[in-house]
């Protein structure tokens, strides 16, 4: 599904933000018993709207409606009915595809062409793929020849600013195929395309209380997952809140499902294809401005062949457009908000600081706005803070190994373990990484590919669970791991 998209401006004006928002709840959008908050455009700094701050009795009142839709109507339903509810979500999402990948652009400062080529696209897929399963999920009740499900019931689902729909549709779509209701929490930064879904939930007619929205900061999430009401939690976010997370719910019987952060190594051997790695090099570290969980952040790369590449991999850092997100020609988008960008500028700063050498190519960044221009380390060493932490941003660190086993023990040298990449022409190669390392995902001789039918999750501090395919609909059944 693709679109020619008019000049910014044009863009812009095809959707209707309103001044200010209110909570889903119960099928309807109803004001805040709190505060509010502002959300920007992070390219412009311009206030997008103003949007409710959920208080612990907002939450109450959601999980409550949502623990009424799973009792009455939802888990009563018999598998292929919630299932044309499903279809009928992903159709809604192509046909109103072009205002979802505007407003995600507009709220997130990610590329257009990103949006709607790679987010929006994948969002409707993963509601077709799970609208498939619904019906497949079905026990018969012995006598009355009535269906049952094996739901868990309210599902809290808490979700972060890189791919906000796109991690909505990874949450909600497999939780209602399986027959629970849930009550989601988006970053404080993106809630616009939660709310235009929670719209298109009430376009769908969805059984009010299936799905609520549930808009605040971490105070907001922090009531959502201790509500003693929920039944599952499942987040999406930094390792450091998945943790404070999981000492929340110990003791009690919610499952938990933790999709946390990552230190990628994308590991590029002397006979792989060097234009192809290059691209995926690129793909991996610099799609969505490095805000990406599973993002390539550690190159590490055949002594013999680094020259080669880094000459390659910097022509092709210069040819990288960075600016204007609504530009369909543009490459690197804004980055998120003025808290990322100080950190990732911190973390540069220190791998500067600690020796390492620092290179990008030259571009003139928006004086207006959050903007860090695609960057490159070099004679990085694994003691190196960048080399260790999660910057979460277009910063690649370059690394060096001699042999594979050098390059097993420097990849897996991480708290993480999330995703990898494995570049190579030898096939017996490709199997033998996969299987000595420790992540979630190897992909080889590409980088971040994403499809509904393949599990997705990690090892380690890259948290438990998994998400996608048939693997992602355990976690919401009883009889799940
Ligand atoms: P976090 O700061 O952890 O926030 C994630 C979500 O949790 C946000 O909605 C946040 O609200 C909320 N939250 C904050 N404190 C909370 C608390 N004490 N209890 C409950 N909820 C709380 O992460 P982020 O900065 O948005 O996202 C970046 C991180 O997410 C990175 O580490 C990245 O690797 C990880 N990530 C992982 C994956 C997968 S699949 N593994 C995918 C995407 C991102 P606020 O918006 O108000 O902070």
């Amino acid at each position: 599904m693709t679109f020619d998209y008019a000049p910014a401006l044009e863009s812009r004006s095809i959707v209707d933000i309103k001044a200010s928002y209110g909570l889903f709840v119960d099928g309807e959008f109803v004001d805040g018993s709190g505060t509010s908050f502002k959300t920007i455009n992070p390219a412009t700094e311009e206030v997008l709207a103003e949007v409710a701050e959920a208080t612990e009795a907002d939450v109450d009142a959601a999980v409550r409606a949502a623990r009424r839709a799973h009792t009455r109507v939802w888990s009563r339903m018999p598998g292929k009915e919630r299932a044309k509810y499903l279809y009928r979500i992903a159709r809604i999402i192509q046909e109103r595809s072009r205002e979802l990948a505007v407003l995600e652009t507009i709220d997130n400062g990610k590329p257009i062409k990103e949006s709607r080529d790679v987010d929006i696209p994948v969002v409707a897929a993963h509601f077709f793929y799970y609208a498939g399963w619904a019906d497949k999920l079905e026990y018969a009740l012995p006598g009355n020849g009535h269906s049952g499900t094996r739901s868990l019931g309210v599902a809290a689902q808490v979700i972060p600013w890189n791919f906000p729909l796109l991690m909505l549709a990874w949450k909600i779509a497999p939780a209602l195929a399986c027959g629970n209701t849930v009550v989601l929490k988006p970053a404080e930064t993106t809630p616009l395309t939660a709310l235009l879904f929670a719209e298109i939930c009430q376009q769908a007619d969805l059984p009010p209380g299936v799905v609520n929205i549930v808009t605040g900061a971490g105070a907001t999430g922090q009531a959502l997952v201790g509500h003693p009401d929920v039944d599952k939690v499942a987040f999406t976010g930094s390792t450091e809140v998945g943790k404070a997370i999981a000492r929340a719910v110990a003791g009690t019987d919610k499952r938990v499902t933790l999709e946390l952060g990552g230190k990628a190594a994308n590991i590029v051997f002397d006979d792989a294809p060097l234009d192809q790695a290059v691209e995926g090099i690129v793909d991996g570290i610099f799609f969505n401005q490095g805000h990406v969980c599973c993002a390539g952040s550690r190159l590490l790369v055949q002594e013999s062949i680094a020259d080669e590449l880094l000459t390659k991999l910097k022509r092709r850092m210069s040819t990288l457009r960075v600016g204007d997100p609504l530009d369909k020609n543009t490459d690197v988008g804004a980055i998120n908000s003025a808290e990322q960008l100080a950190r990732i500028r911190e973390l540069s700063d220190i791998g500067e600081a600690e020796g390492a050498g620092r290179w990008s190519p030259e571009c003139e960044l928006p004086t207006t706005g959050f903007w860090f221009p695609p960057t490159l380390f070099t004679g990085v060493t694994q003691a190196h803070r960048i080399a260790r932490d999660e910057v979460f941003g277009p910063v690649l660190s370059v690394l060096t190994f001699r042999t594979p086993s050098e390059a097993i023990e420097k990849a897996n040298n991480t708290p993480y373990g999330l995703s990898a990449g494995v570049w190579t022409d030898k096939g017996s190669r490709i199997l033998h990484m996969a299987g000595a390392l420790r992540a979630g995902v190897v992909w080889a001789n590409t980088f971040n590919k994403f499809d509904p039918t393949s599990p997705f999750g990690g090892f380690k501090e890259s948290g438990y669970g998994r998400e996608g395919g048939r693997h992602g609909l355990e976690a919401y059944l009883k009889g799940g791991e």
